[in-house]
């Protein structure tokens, strides 16, 4: 038997790339159906970062924030044990590729993980990158705190769950392992980044913070990379400790907003009830924003829930009503009836709780032009509810065309009416990912759909009147 040594590289290089190709972030940018805010905490780092932290030195490093990202990577793997990088489905790819093609120039046997919602749902042709040697798929905590610890004893991955490496030029892929329950790991340790840099205006809020309370979601829309990432399952956080860690965070850096990143924050409706019943009990003074719910639950949601969660900060839902065509929402899987963007609006309103609503067009499968008509539509009637109670400033929707993502089955049907297939990790981070030009979508109908985008009071600055007249004009092209 061989004797296997340890390395004496302890640190731990965590790495967020930049998402958009833009060459700074936009600092405290509200969101728009334009413009994301870049400034996040890189959530899914310090998940990671929680489970090694008391083994190894590590360092995070958020393209969002690190203007000299890339140096600062170069001189931290001096003395690392490896380099891991988040990237979902975007340009992160791309910043991501470019700057491990730097690190492996300068530390060519440094192992290069990848991880996140790209790697995860296709991880066989992110390994195929040239400088990529390990993918750990799905929840990182566990999978990731294994994997170090074998490289940092010299020790081959077989054998751990979710992990997919290469071996003497072969790409090998161990089982899958079962989703964890997220009340099992430690806090997420904010106290490693320069939570100051993360902080950012939101709306009401003028020091907002990312967090989460839940991850994962059980449904299964067609669209959606989620159920190929986590198969539909789901975990939320206890009540007590969303509480206590939200008051830690509040206090600690004095935030009155925290921005909440879950897919689906409803799920259980007795702990929302919990949850909520435990902020108003403590009296924490802080604003839960960018809920996210689905709008078939909310939809029909208990009013006294909405009024609960009003009364304890939840000042605005995240929902993804996507279309407003019946059609596009059945080919979505979505679950939903298109009467349910009114009823969820309807509630908003009553409940003086924000709305911020997403659609999609360009759906494969589908006649484009009646979705196109009556998204646009619904859209419409959304803003009209708002402006004819002067609360346009307590909505916001953004609107953006159908992306393929890798796996879902949405992608297949793509592909079936016309799509060239995706072949590499390359091209799956060199498209546009937010005016994706389906070859099914006719242009002109491209075009109006962008110009309605720009017009809609966020992004034009006009009024509710203004709108109106606007609109009419954008029904005379169709
Ligand atoms: C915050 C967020 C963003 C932020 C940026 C986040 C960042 N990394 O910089 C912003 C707002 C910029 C953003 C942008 C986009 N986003 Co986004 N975003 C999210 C959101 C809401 C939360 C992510 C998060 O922090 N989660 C909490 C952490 C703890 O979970 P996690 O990221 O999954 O991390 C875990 C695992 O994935 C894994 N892991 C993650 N990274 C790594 C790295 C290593 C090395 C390892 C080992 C493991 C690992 O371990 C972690 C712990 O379990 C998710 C939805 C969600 N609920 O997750 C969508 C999500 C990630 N976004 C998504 C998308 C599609 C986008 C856009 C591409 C959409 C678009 N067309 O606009 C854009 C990017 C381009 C653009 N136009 O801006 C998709 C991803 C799909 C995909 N295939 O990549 C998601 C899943 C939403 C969805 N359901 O569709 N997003
Ligand atoms: S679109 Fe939303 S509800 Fe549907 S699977 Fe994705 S995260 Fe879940």
């Amino acid at each position: 038997m061989s004797v296997m040594s340890k390395t004496d590289k302890s640190g731990i290089i965590l790495f967020n790339p930049m998402p958009v190709k833009h060459p700074v972030a936009i600092p405290n940018k509200k969101t728009t159906s334009l413009e994301v805010p870049l400034v996040n905490v890189p959530l899914s780092l310090l998940a990671l970062a929680r489970m090694v932290k008391d083994d190894f030195d590590v360092k995070i490093i958020n393209a969002a924030v690190d203007s000299d990202y890339k140096e600062q990577i170069l001189i931290a793997c001096e003395n690392a044990l490896c380099l891991a990088v988040s990237s979902m489905t975007c340009y992160q790819i791309m910043d991501g590729i470019d700057v491990c093609a730097a690190v492996k120039e300068h530390y060519p046997d440094m192992p290069i993980v990848w991880g996140g919602y790209h790697p995860s749902t296709e991880p066989i042709q992110t390994l195929k990158n040239h400088y990529i040697d390990i993918v750990i798929r799905g929840q990182g905590e566990l999978t990731f705190k294994d994997t170090v610890e074998r490289l940092r004893n010299n020790e081959p991955l077989e054998g751990i769950p979710c992990v997919s490496y290469k071996e003497s030029g072969r790409i090998i892929s161990n089982p899958d392992r079962k989703f964890e329950n997220i009340n099992t790991f430690p806090p997420l340790p904010y106290e490693i980044i320069d939570v100051e840099r993360h902080v950012k205006g939101y709306q009401f809020g003028k020091r907002c913070l990312d967090y989460y309370t839940s991850q994962g979601c059980a449904s299964g829309c067609y669209f959606c990379s989620e159920p190929v990432f986590c198969g539909r399952r789901w975990s939320g956080l206890a009540p007590e400790t969303v509480v206590s860690e939200l008051e830690h965070l509040s206090k600690t850096y004095n935030i009155d907003t925290f921005m909440i990143r879950d897919s689906d924050f409803f799920l259980n409706i007795n702990r929302v009830k919990e949850l909520c019943e435990l902020l108003i009990e403590k009296d924490l003074c802080f604003r839960l924003t960018s809920v996210n719910g689905r709008m078939e639950q909310l939809s029909r949601v208990d009013d006294n829930i909405l009024a609960l969660s009003r009364k304890a900060g939840v000042y605005e839902v995240f929902i993804g009503f996507e279309s407003g065509y019946q059609d596009a929402l059945d080919a979505m899987n979505k679950g939903a009836k298109v009467s349910q963007i009114k009823m969820c609006t309807d509630k908003c309103i009553k409940h003086d709780i924000d709305l911020r609503g997403s659609f999609m067009v360009g759906v494969p499968g589908v006649d484009t032009e009646e979705e196109v008509r009556s998204t646009l539509e619904e859209i419409h009637k959304i803003i009209c509810a708002y402006g004819e109670i002067e609360r346009l400033e307590h909505l916001d929707i953004l609107l953006s065309f159908f992306t393929p993502y890798p796996n879902t089955p949405l992608y297949e049907t793509s592909l079936k009416n016309g799509l060239m297939p995706l072949n590499t990790l390359e091209e799956w981070g060199d498209f546009d990912q937010f005016d994706f030009k389906a070859p099914w979508f006719p242009p002109d109908y491209f075009e109006l759909v962008r110009k309605f985008r720009a017009g809609m009071p966020w992004n034009s600055g006009c009024g509710f009147e203004e709108w109106c007249e606007f609109y009419e004009k954008v029904l005379d092209m169709m």
